[in-house]
Protein backbone atom coordinates (compact mmCIF):
# COMPACT_ATOMS: atom_id res chain seq x y z
CA UNK A 1 0.00 0.00 0.00
CA UNK A 2 3.02 2.44 0.78
CA UNK A 3 4.51 1.35 -1.97
CA UNK A 4 1.59 2.57 -4.07
CA UNK A 5 1.34 5.90 -2.24
CA UNK A 6 4.94 6.06 -2.51
CA UNK A 7 4.04 5.81 -6.72
CA UNK A 8 1.18 7.75 -7.31
CA UNK A 9 3.09 10.49 -5.47
CA UNK A 10 6.07 10.27 -7.74
CA UNK A 11 4.46 10.55 -10.62
CA UNK A 12 2.24 13.74 -10.07
CA UNK A 13 5.33 15.40 -9.12
CA UNK A 14 7.33 14.10 -12.05
CA UNK A 15 3.65 15.11 -13.88
CA UNK A 16 3.43 18.42 -12.70
CA UNK A 17 7.71 18.56 -13.85
CA UNK A 18 6.96 18.44 -16.94
CA UNK A 19 4.11 20.57 -17.40
CA UNK A 20 6.09 23.33 -15.73
CA UNK A 21 8.99 22.30 -18.40
CA UNK A 22 6.64 22.72 -21.18
CA UNK A 23 5.27 25.90 -20.07
CA UNK A 24 8.41 27.67 -19.91
CA UNK A 25 9.29 30.29 -22.57
CA UNK A 26 12.87 29.19 -24.26
CA UNK A 27 14.37 33.07 -22.07
CA UNK A 28 13.66 31.25 -18.93
CA UNK A 29 14.89 27.97 -19.86
CA UNK A 30 18.33 29.52 -21.23
CA UNK A 31 18.27 31.50 -18.01
CA UNK A 32 18.33 28.63 -15.94
CA UNK A 33 21.01 27.24 -17.38
CA UNK A 34 23.29 30.27 -17.36
CA UNK A 35 22.30 30.11 -13.78
CA UNK A 36 23.46 26.59 -13.64
CA UNK A 37 26.55 26.88 -15.55
CA UNK A 38 27.43 30.24 -13.56
CA UNK A 39 27.95 27.84 -10.56
CA UNK A 40 30.65 25.77 -12.84
CA UNK A 41 32.43 29.00 -14.07
CA UNK A 42 32.50 31.06 -17.46
CA UNK A 43 32.07 30.49 -21.04
CA UNK A 44 34.20 31.59 -23.66
CA UNK A 45 32.32 33.07 -26.85
CA UNK A 46 33.30 33.77 -30.38
CA UNK A 47 31.73 36.05 -32.71
CA UNK A 48 31.19 34.59 -36.51
CA UNK A 49 33.16 31.43 -35.66
CA UNK A 50 32.55 28.85 -37.87
CA UNK A 51 32.31 31.37 -41.15
CA UNK A 52 36.14 32.53 -41.47
CA UNK A 53 38.97 32.87 -39.33
CA UNK A 54 42.59 33.72 -39.83
CA UNK A 55 43.65 31.87 -42.91
CA UNK A 56 40.24 30.74 -44.24
CA UNK A 57 36.65 31.24 -45.37
CA UNK A 58 33.73 29.29 -45.68
CA UNK A 59 34.30 26.08 -44.75
CA UNK A 60 31.52 24.15 -43.25
CA UNK A 61 32.55 23.72 -39.77
CA UNK A 62 35.43 24.96 -39.59
CA UNK A 63 36.36 26.85 -36.50
CA UNK A 64 39.77 28.43 -35.40
CA UNK A 65 38.59 28.02 -31.93
CA UNK A 66 38.66 23.89 -32.53
CA UNK A 67 41.52 24.03 -34.56
CA UNK A 68 43.42 25.90 -31.60
CA UNK A 69 41.71 23.79 -28.71
CA UNK A 70 39.93 21.00 -29.96
CA UNK A 71 36.47 21.79 -29.09
CA UNK A 72 33.87 24.48 -29.76
CA UNK A 73 33.40 27.59 -28.26
CA UNK A 74 30.38 27.74 -25.48
CA UNK A 75 28.91 30.49 -27.20
CA UNK A 76 28.72 31.72 -30.67
CA UNK A 77 27.84 35.02 -31.93
CA UNK A 78 26.21 36.65 -34.78
CA UNK A 79 25.12 39.88 -36.01
CA UNK A 80 21.99 41.11 -38.12
CA UNK A 81 23.40 44.27 -39.46
CA UNK A 82 21.62 44.76 -43.13
CA UNK A 83 18.69 42.75 -42.44
CA UNK A 84 16.18 45.72 -42.29
CA UNK A 85 17.78 46.67 -45.82
CA UNK A 86 16.55 43.00 -47.10
CA UNK A 87 19.58 42.68 -47.86
CA UNK A 88 21.23 38.80 -48.51
CA UNK A 89 24.06 39.41 -46.41
CA UNK A 90 24.89 41.16 -43.23
CA UNK A 91 27.58 43.98 -42.98
CA UNK A 92 30.12 41.70 -42.63
CA UNK A 93 29.11 39.90 -45.69
CA UNK A 94 27.60 36.66 -44.08
CA UNK A 95 24.58 35.35 -45.79
CA UNK A 96 22.31 35.30 -43.28
CA UNK A 97 20.80 32.00 -44.43
CA UNK A 98 24.36 30.60 -43.25
CA UNK A 99 23.98 32.53 -40.17
CA UNK A 100 20.22 30.68 -39.98
CA UNK A 101 21.85 27.69 -40.45
CA UNK A 102 24.86 27.98 -38.31
CA UNK A 103 22.98 29.44 -34.91
CA UNK A 104 20.37 26.49 -35.24
CA UNK A 105 23.67 24.43 -35.47
CA UNK A 106 25.17 25.72 -32.87
CA UNK A 107 22.07 25.45 -30.52
CA UNK A 108 21.65 21.68 -31.38
CA UNK A 109 25.25 20.66 -30.82
CA UNK A 110 24.37 21.58 -27.37
CA UNK A 111 25.64 25.32 -27.49
CA UNK A 112 24.39 28.98 -26.73
CA UNK A 113 23.91 31.90 -29.01
CA UNK A 114 23.77 35.27 -28.83
CA UNK A 115 22.67 38.02 -31.09
CA UNK A 116 23.58 41.73 -31.85
CA UNK A 117 22.67 44.15 -34.53
CA UNK A 118 24.31 47.27 -36.11
CA UNK A 119 21.79 48.37 -38.28
CA UNK A 120 21.71 51.34 -40.58
CA UNK A 121 20.63 54.70 -39.70
CA UNK A 122 17.51 54.85 -40.24
CA UNK A 123 17.38 59.14 -41.07
CA UNK A 124 20.45 59.35 -43.40
CA UNK A 125 20.99 55.33 -44.53
CA UNK A 126 24.58 55.35 -43.41
CA UNK A 127 26.21 53.56 -41.33
CA UNK A 128 25.69 52.89 -37.81
CA UNK A 129 28.78 54.40 -36.92
CA UNK A 130 26.84 57.14 -39.06
CA UNK A 131 26.64 60.02 -36.37
CA UNK A 132 26.13 63.10 -38.56
CA UNK A 133 22.40 63.34 -37.76
CA UNK A 134 22.40 64.58 -34.16
CA UNK A 135 18.94 63.71 -33.27
CA UNK A 136 18.12 60.16 -35.24
CA UNK A 137 17.05 58.16 -31.52
CA UNK A 138 14.50 61.34 -31.31
CA UNK A 139 13.17 61.26 -34.77
CA UNK A 140 12.40 57.44 -34.62
CA UNK A 141 9.79 57.82 -31.71
CA UNK A 142 8.78 61.29 -32.98
CA UNK A 143 8.87 61.63 -36.88
CA UNK A 144 5.92 59.53 -38.21
CA UNK A 145 7.85 58.97 -41.43
CA UNK A 146 10.96 57.56 -39.70
CA UNK A 147 9.23 55.53 -37.14
CA UNK A 148 7.32 54.07 -39.83
CA UNK A 149 10.68 53.22 -41.43
CA UNK A 150 12.15 51.89 -38.81
CA UNK A 151 8.91 50.20 -37.76
CA UNK A 152 9.35 48.41 -40.87
CA UNK A 153 12.79 47.21 -39.85
CA UNK A 154 11.59 45.75 -36.50
CA UNK A 155 9.45 44.32 -39.67
CA UNK A 156 12.44 42.55 -41.12
CA UNK A 157 14.18 41.93 -38.00
CA UNK A 158 11.15 39.94 -36.51
CA UNK A 159 10.96 38.01 -40.20
CA UNK A 160 14.58 36.44 -39.78
CA UNK A 161 13.75 35.74 -35.98
CA UNK A 162 10.66 33.80 -36.57
CA UNK A 163 13.10 31.17 -38.91
CA UNK A 164 15.29 30.38 -35.71
CA UNK A 165 13.68 27.42 -35.19
CA UNK A 166 14.55 23.59 -34.84
CA UNK A 167 13.55 20.97 -36.71
CA UNK A 168 10.40 20.13 -34.64
CA UNK A 169 9.39 24.31 -34.44
CA UNK A 170 11.05 24.99 -30.90
CA UNK A 171 12.16 28.59 -31.12
CA UNK A 172 16.12 28.52 -30.45
CA UNK A 173 16.90 30.78 -27.04
CA UNK A 174 18.50 33.29 -27.82
CA UNK A 175 20.62 36.22 -25.87
CA UNK A 176 20.05 39.20 -27.71
CA UNK A 177 22.07 42.75 -26.93
CA UNK A 178 20.74 45.49 -29.22
CA UNK A 179 21.55 48.95 -28.35
CA UNK A 180 24.78 48.03 -27.09
CA UNK A 181 27.99 50.18 -26.17
CA UNK A 182 25.46 53.09 -25.73
CA UNK A 183 27.48 54.98 -23.23
CA UNK A 184 30.27 55.62 -26.04
CA UNK A 185 29.01 57.87 -28.96
CA UNK A 186 30.52 56.09 -31.86
CA UNK A 187 26.58 54.89 -32.96
CA UNK A 188 23.80 56.36 -33.29
CA UNK A 189 22.13 55.18 -30.10
CA UNK A 190 25.10 56.85 -28.10
CA UNK A 191 25.47 58.52 -25.16
CA UNK A 192 25.75 62.25 -27.27
CA UNK A 193 23.20 61.55 -29.96
CA UNK A 194 20.34 60.97 -27.66
CA UNK A 195 18.74 61.74 -24.16
CA UNK A 196 18.57 59.18 -21.42
CA UNK A 197 14.80 59.08 -22.30
CA UNK A 198 14.71 58.79 -25.67
CA UNK A 199 17.43 56.33 -25.18
CA UNK A 200 15.50 54.21 -23.11
CA UNK A 201 12.19 54.86 -25.59
CA UNK A 202 14.26 53.23 -28.34
CA UNK A 203 15.20 50.13 -26.35
CA UNK A 204 11.47 49.60 -25.02
CA UNK A 205 10.19 50.14 -28.50
CA UNK A 206 12.17 47.32 -30.33
CA UNK A 207 11.21 45.25 -27.26
CA UNK A 208 7.90 45.68 -26.90
CA UNK A 209 7.78 45.56 -30.71
CA UNK A 210 9.15 41.60 -30.34
CA UNK A 211 7.52 40.46 -27.60
CA UNK A 212 4.48 41.55 -29.08
CA UNK A 213 4.91 39.15 -31.98
CA UNK A 214 5.58 36.22 -29.85
CA UNK A 215 9.31 36.08 -29.13
CA UNK A 216 9.35 34.49 -25.76
CA UNK A 217 12.92 33.30 -26.67
CA UNK A 218 14.48 36.76 -26.42
CA UNK A 219 16.93 36.84 -22.82
CA UNK A 220 17.70 40.76 -22.87
CA UNK A 221 21.00 42.08 -22.70
CA UNK A 222 21.78 45.72 -21.81
CA UNK A 223 25.78 45.97 -22.59
CA UNK A 224 27.06 49.64 -22.05
CA UNK A 225 31.39 49.71 -23.05
CA UNK A 226 34.06 49.67 -20.80
CA UNK A 227 33.61 52.86 -18.52
CA UNK A 228 35.85 52.88 -15.36
CA UNK A 229 33.31 55.55 -13.30
CA UNK A 230 30.05 53.32 -12.93
CA UNK A 231 27.92 54.06 -9.92
CA UNK A 232 24.34 53.33 -9.34
CA UNK A 233 22.56 56.82 -10.12
CA UNK A 234 24.38 57.17 -13.47
CA UNK A 235 24.21 53.37 -14.65
CA UNK A 236 20.32 53.42 -13.88
CA UNK A 237 19.62 56.84 -16.08
CA UNK A 238 19.89 54.28 -18.95
CA UNK A 239 19.25 50.74 -17.21
CA UNK A 240 16.05 49.53 -19.41
CA UNK A 241 14.51 48.04 -16.23
CA UNK A 242 14.50 44.87 -13.84
CA UNK A 243 11.69 43.91 -15.88
CA UNK A 244 13.10 44.45 -19.03
CA UNK A 245 16.41 43.22 -18.99
CA UNK A 246 17.87 39.57 -17.68
CA UNK A 247 21.64 39.41 -18.36
CA UNK A 248 23.89 42.68 -17.84
CA UNK A 249 27.20 43.02 -19.18
CA UNK A 250 30.04 45.42 -20.55
CA UNK A 251 31.95 45.74 -23.45
CA UNK A 252 35.88 45.81 -23.14
CA UNK A 253 38.54 45.85 -25.32
CA UNK A 254 42.02 47.04 -24.28
CA UNK A 255 42.58 49.22 -26.79
CA UNK A 256 45.85 51.20 -25.37
CA UNK A 257 47.67 50.76 -22.21
CA UNK A 258 47.29 47.18 -20.38
CA UNK A 259 47.04 49.25 -16.80
CA UNK A 260 44.56 51.06 -18.02
CA UNK A 261 42.07 48.51 -19.48
CA UNK A 262 42.77 46.50 -16.65
CA UNK A 263 41.92 49.31 -13.97
CA UNK A 264 38.72 50.12 -16.16
CA UNK A 265 37.89 46.38 -16.20
CA UNK A 266 37.92 45.85 -12.58
CA UNK A 267 35.95 48.96 -11.78
CA UNK A 268 33.50 47.91 -14.36
CA UNK A 269 32.87 44.63 -13.06
CA UNK A 270 33.29 45.27 -9.83
CA UNK A 271 30.29 47.40 -10.07
CA UNK A 272 28.27 45.17 -12.09
CA UNK A 273 28.92 42.54 -9.81
CA UNK A 274 27.46 44.72 -7.05
CA UNK A 275 24.39 45.67 -9.00
CA UNK A 276 23.61 42.20 -10.52
CA UNK A 277 23.89 40.99 -6.88
CA UNK A 278 21.17 43.65 -5.94
CA UNK A 279 18.71 42.89 -8.78
CA UNK A 280 19.28 39.40 -9.22
CA UNK A 281 20.94 39.92 -12.30
CA UNK A 282 23.55 37.57 -14.49
CA UNK A 283 26.95 39.50 -15.66
CA UNK A 284 28.95 39.14 -18.53
CA UNK A 285 31.93 40.24 -20.62
CA UNK A 286 29.93 40.57 -23.31
CA UNK A 287 33.03 41.46 -25.91
CA UNK A 288 36.74 41.87 -25.25
CA UNK A 289 39.77 41.07 -26.73
CA UNK A 290 42.89 42.98 -27.73
CA UNK A 291 43.05 43.56 -31.46
CA UNK A 292 45.26 41.26 -33.02
CA UNK A 293 46.54 39.66 -29.17
CA UNK A 294 49.72 41.18 -29.95
CA UNK A 295 50.72 39.98 -26.54
CA UNK A 296 51.66 36.22 -26.50
CA UNK A 297 50.44 35.79 -23.00
CA UNK A 298 47.05 38.15 -22.74
CA UNK A 299 44.96 35.35 -21.62
CA UNK A 300 46.38 34.15 -18.44
CA UNK A 301 48.05 37.12 -17.71
CA UNK A 302 45.96 39.62 -17.96
CA UNK A 303 42.68 39.01 -19.06
CA UNK A 304 41.82 35.58 -16.65
CA UNK A 305 43.41 37.21 -13.54
CA UNK A 306 40.60 39.96 -13.72
CA UNK A 307 38.01 37.39 -15.37
CA UNK A 308 38.74 35.01 -12.34
CA UNK A 309 37.68 37.97 -9.54
CA UNK A 310 34.24 38.06 -10.41
CA UNK A 311 31.38 35.97 -11.10
CA UNK A 312 30.72 36.13 -14.77
CA UNK A 313 28.47 33.96 -16.68
CA UNK A 314 31.31 34.74 -20.14
CA UNK A 315 33.57 36.27 -21.77
CA UNK A 316 32.70 36.75 -25.97
CA UNK A 317 35.59 37.95 -28.44
CA UNK A 318 34.83 39.21 -31.95
CA UNK A 319 35.33 37.77 -34.98
CA UNK A 320 38.74 36.55 -36.10
CA UNK A 321 38.56 38.57 -39.81
CA UNK A 322 42.07 38.79 -41.41
CA UNK A 323 42.85 42.61 -40.71
CA UNK A 324 40.80 42.14 -37.42
CA UNK A 325 41.28 39.56 -34.88
CA UNK A 326 40.41 38.81 -31.76
CA UNK A 327 40.88 34.81 -30.32
CA UNK A 328 43.99 32.63 -31.76
CA UNK A 329 44.47 30.21 -34.74
CA UNK A 330 46.83 27.56 -33.83
CA UNK A 331 49.88 29.53 -35.70
CA UNK A 332 49.10 32.78 -34.06
CA UNK A 333 51.44 34.08 -30.93
CA UNK A 334 48.82 33.06 -28.41
CA UNK A 335 47.69 30.21 -29.33
CA UNK A 336 49.55 28.33 -26.74
CA UNK A 337 48.85 30.54 -23.87
CA UNK A 338 44.98 30.34 -24.90
CA UNK A 339 45.70 26.77 -24.50
CA UNK A 340 46.42 27.30 -20.85
CA UNK A 341 43.48 29.45 -20.87
CA UNK A 342 41.56 26.48 -21.88
CA UNK A 343 42.78 24.00 -19.60
CA UNK A 344 41.83 25.83 -16.63
CA UNK A 345 38.57 24.19 -15.01
CA UNK A 346 36.56 27.49 -14.45
CA UNK A 347 36.82 28.36 -18.27
CA UNK A 348 34.17 26.56 -19.95
CA UNK A 349 34.32 25.20 -23.80
CA UNK A 350 31.42 23.80 -25.37
CA UNK A 351 31.37 20.43 -23.94
CA UNK A 352 32.00 21.68 -20.71
CA UNK A 353 28.27 23.25 -20.57
CA UNK A 354 26.97 19.75 -22.29
CA UNK A 355 25.98 18.24 -19.54
CA UNK A 356 24.20 21.29 -17.75
CA UNK A 357 20.96 21.77 -18.82
C1 LIG B 1 33.27 45.87 -35.63
C2 LIG B 1 34.28 45.49 -36.68
C3 LIG B 1 33.64 45.72 -38.02
C4 LIG B 1 32.34 44.94 -38.10
C5 LIG B 1 31.44 45.22 -36.91
C6 LIG B 1 30.22 44.34 -36.89
O1 LIG B 1 33.81 45.78 -34.36
O2 LIG B 1 34.61 44.12 -36.55
O3 LIG B 1 34.52 45.28 -39.02
O4 LIG B 1 31.65 45.29 -39.26
O5 LIG B 1 32.14 45.04 -35.72
O6 LIG B 1 30.56 42.98 -36.84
Amino acid sequence: KMKKIFIVILLTLLFHYSLNQDSKSGKDLLLERLNLINKKGYMFGHQDDTFYGLHWEWELDRSDIYETVGDYPAIMGFDLGGIELGNDKNLDDVPFYRIREELIKHHERGGIVTISWHPRNPVTGGTAWDTSDKSTVHKILTDESIKSKFLDWIDKVADFLSTLKTNNGTKVPIIFRPWHENNGSWFWWGQNLCSDEDYLGLWNLLQDELINRGFDNLLWNFSPNLDGTWNESKYLKRYPGNDRVQLIGVDAYQSILEIIFTLQLNADLEFLQSFAEKNNKLFALTECGYKNIPDSTWWTKVLNPVMEKYNIVYFHTWRNYKEEYFAPDPTQKSAEDFKKLYEMPKVLFLRDILDIN
